[in-house]
């Protein structure tokens, strides 16, 4: 299976991006973690993302806070598909970042989650890498229905105490 790769700007950034570490051991994802920063490593940064594919990463996901540049400067530097998180550490909670990473320019795409999304940015990536790996969509699947249950179980509580 296709590595995914999970990059911080900062370890300030670590508290949020854990959630996302999470979701890869329930998955069997391997993941590698690094702190490389679009402004204070921005050669390592790079070098990380022209070696990526090579390395066996399917998957780059890469949060960062302020004028948050790390995950378009590494999807400018690679091919594989790129999440970035927007992350809330600064006196604009997080919307500074948000803008940052969602407004990418034409042709340098990242697919953008919610303002410290580490979960969902996780599961885009195990999506993405499920796209060639029938058992791992089979993961993904079953958690969908049991969600799905547990949320049709709550219905049926409310459902019962407050429809007379
Ligand atoms: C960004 O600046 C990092 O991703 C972090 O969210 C923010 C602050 O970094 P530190 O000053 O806490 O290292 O580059």
């Amino acid at each position: 299976m296709k590595k995914a790769a999970v990059i911080m700007g900062s370890d300030s950034d670590l508290p949020v991006v854990e959630k996302a570490f999470a979701v890869f051991e329930e998955y069997g994802v391997p993941y590698e973690v690094h702190v490389y920063s679009a402004h204070r490593t921005p050669v390592e940064a790079r070098i990380f993302a022209q070696e990526a594919a090579d390395k066996g990463f399917g998957v780059i996901v890469a949060a960062a806070g302020k004028a948050a540049h790390l995950a378009g400067s590494l999807a400018a530097n690679t091919v594989l598909p790129v999440i970035g998180i927007p992350v809330k550490s600064s006196t604009l909670d997080g919307l500074d970042a948000l803008l940052s990473t969602v407004q990418m320019p034409s042709g340098i795409p990242v697919a953008t989650v919610a303002i410290d999304g580490a979960q969902n940015a996780a599961l885009l990536a195990v999506e993405i890498l499920a796209v060639s790996d029938a058992a791992l969509a089979e993961k993904l699947m079953n958690a969908r229905r049991a969600a799905t249950e547990k949320v049709l179980k709550k219905d049926a509580e409310i459902a019962a105490k407050y429809n007379k």
